[in-house]
């Protein structure tokens, strides 16, 4: 913790009239006081957080400043809703909250989108922003960026706070550490009132009041029977399978979950942000056979997993079921540290409460030397269909199409991961997404970084810079051009860090494809397509990074391999097919068409 001395006589930063007054009623702080801006710097680094992205203005101007003067890592956005995306995956890769700060009212506004996905995902955050005068706010007497906005937030997050002393920062922070980490991780809310940053206390009774929390995030030991009886399931199977999901990622248990795998012998899945967990090449991957065994299989482990829509809700056809809503008769085991999961969808023969860690130790411990393999008819089936569909791909993948489509390109980006496995992968779009995560094999644990649960599209920039800011390592970022979109302006941000992000923009003129034209011939372009040809790498350029335009694999493998050498911010602009995509990519059905052509 940052010593409490002298050198905190400062007056509070007066850029405008609502600091200002702020300032004026709390006296300057005196060698003896510390005041509200000092004691949440010094309550964040208390707890080891490092780093704060966020957006600056009133009243958190100052907060900024002096958390860099304090030596936390300030990373400045451009549009808040980034910031907060940045701070939800720098949590999942870290397993400490992420820090999003904020504004008042449009600020926080425009953070909780973040906050929201980041609850909906399961990453822990929180989004810190201040607010107007809590008198004013509550009559409605119309403050500057007037807002009840611990209201507005609560729905959104796990637990939502506001502190209005300064000798309760400590506990603020405290607790909202406690809520974002413990048991399911989630984003929470911390409501700051202008008034509170300039207010003062005496030093070494704010001292006293900050906490180092213990064991924020607690084992959650699972009881012996639930282990038992989930083994028991595993055992007797004749087609078992195993899913593994981002939550089992998020766990850092990898050595064990990898044990469990390879001891039990039992062919596994990953979903898209757990791809990698165990390398994609793993011979009990069987990704590659998705549709077959999700319906043939008899008894189905999730690991971090939910079975919601992109599981098809655990029933029917996908798992073969006779109709949309009927169950296909698999018995599940459920492995998560939510007790209320289970059952949501289907019925879970064995659920197993726990953290993935202490679950899969458990597990390993019962399950002693003498397991019996799954029957080979079971693994041969299973071995046929990947040899067929990794064959087929294959083909497709070697074809070499003018222009250029998603599967010539990916082969590069495939080739290109393979060669640098430490390296991130970001991904957003509807096609870029779903053929990326269906293509390019990952190889370590938390690298791939994606939609998720939302299939949201904005996270790309923000997913990027978080991802080498606390990663500390190489981005690749494949986004439709569309996606890129959402995030773009962000591109700045990545040239001002200069940061190592390789971003590849599989540009198709638009959503999803980029050949509809207007059916009234009206000067209006149809709504999901975009200028033609858009020379998206310029706004690269424009910041003083690296920007390629390219029309072939080979340039394309060129201008990706230049960029991960020198490590600069890049650009790619990899001019696609503009009829090559799907309306909605692998999510047709969910998408509702008019009935009437
Ligand atoms: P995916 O989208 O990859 O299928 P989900 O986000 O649906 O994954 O599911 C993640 C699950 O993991 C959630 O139900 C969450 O409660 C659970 N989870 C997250 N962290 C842990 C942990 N440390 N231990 C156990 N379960 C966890
Ligand atoms: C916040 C709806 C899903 S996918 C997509 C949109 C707009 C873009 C698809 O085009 P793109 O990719 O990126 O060019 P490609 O490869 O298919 O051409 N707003 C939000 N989230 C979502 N999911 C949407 C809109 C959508």
């Amino acid at each position: 913790m940052e010593t409490v001395t002298a050198t905190r006589k400062e007056t509070p930063h007066a850029s405008s009239a609502p600091d200002t007054a702020s300032a004026r009623e709390a006296s300057a702080p005196s060698t003896q006081e510390i005041d509200g801006f000092h004691l949440l710097i010094d309550a964040l680094k208390e707890n080891g957080i490092d780093t704060i992205f966020g957006l600056p203005g009133i009243p958190i101007s100052d907060l900024t400043r002096k958390a860099q003067a304090s030596g936390i890592r300030v990373i400045s956005f451009r549009h808040e809703q980034n910031a907060g995306y940045a701070a939800s995956i720098a949590g999942y890769l870290t397993q400490k909250p992420g820090i999003c700060l904020t504004v008042s009212a449009p600020g926080f506004l425009n953070g909780l989108t973040a906050l929201a996905n980041a609850t909906t995902n399961c990453f822990p955050m929180i989004l810190v922003s201040g607010s107007s005068e809590r008198e004013i706010v509550d009559l409605q007497q119309g403050d500057y960026e007037e807002m009840d906005q611990l209201a507005i937030a609560k729905p959104l997050c796990k637990a939502a706070f506001r502190v209005l002393h300064a000798e309760d920062i400590g506990i603020g922070v405290a607790r909202a550490i406690r809520a974002a980490v413990s048991g399911r991780p989630g984003g929470i809310y911390l409501d700051l009132p202008a008034k509170l940053f300039p207010q003062a206390i005496d030093a070494e009774a704010g001292k006293h009041s900050l906490i180092k929390v213990v064991d924020p995030a607690p084992r959650q030991i699972p009881s012996n029977e639930s282990v038992a009886r989930a083994l028991e399931l595993l055992k007797n199977a004749a087609r078992p399978l195993i899913i593994l999901g981002k939550g089992a990622a998020y766990a850092q248990a990898d050595a064990d979950i990898r044990t469990l795998i390879e001891k039990t012998g039992i062919p596994y899945l990953p979903m898209s942000m757990a791809k990698g967990l165990l390398p994609d090449t793993h011979e009990q991957s069987a990704a590659a056979a998705r549709s077959f065994v999700l319906p043939e299989s008899d008894v189905v482990m999730l690991i971090g997993a939910r079975l919601n829509w992109l599981l098809s809700h655990g029933k029917g056809k996908t798992w073969g079921g006779a109709s949309p809503k009927a169950w296909g008769g698999q018995k599940f085991i459920q492995v998560d540290i939510s007790p209320t999961e289970a059952d949501s969808n289907v019925r879970i023969d064995a659920p197993v409460v726990g953290d993935i860690g202490s679950c899969v130790k458990a597990m390993l411990a019962q399950i002693g030397a003498n397991w019996r393999q799954p029957p080979s008819e079971w693994l041969d089936a299973i071995g046929e269909r990947k040899r067929k569909n990794v064959a087929k791909m294959a083909e497709t993948l070697s074809k070499n199409p003018t222009p250029m489509n998603f599967h010539s390109a990916l082969n590069v980006v495939r080739d290109i991961v393979k060669a640098n496995p430490d390296a991130y992968l970001v991904n957003e779009g509807a096609n870029a997404l779903d053929f990326t995560r269906s293509i390019v094999d990952m190889y370590k644990p938390r690298k791939r970084l994606d939609v998720g649960t939302w299939g949201i599209m904005g996270i790309g920039m923000g997913f990027s810079i978080a991802a080498a800011v606390v990663g500390k390592g190489q981005v690749i970022a494949i986004e439709g051009d569309s996606a890129f979109g959402f995030s773009g302006m962000e591109v700045e941000t990545i040239c001002r860090y200069g940061l190592p992000v390789c971003v590849v923009i599989l540009n198709n003129n638009g959503v999803y494809r980029g050949d509809e034209v207007n059916p009234t011939g009206g000067p209006d372009p149809a709504p999901l397509v975009f200028v033609k040809d858009a020379r998206y790498e310029k706004l690269m350029e424009a910041f003083g990074g690296v920007g390629v335009q390219v029309t072939t694999p080979d340039e394309l493998r060129k201008a990706m391999e230049d960029a991960i050498r020198s490590g600069k911010p890049t650009l790619v602009n990899a001019m696609i097919d503009e009829g090559a995509g799907t309306e909605s990519g692998r999510i047709t059905g969910l998408n509702p068409t008019a009935k009437k052509k």
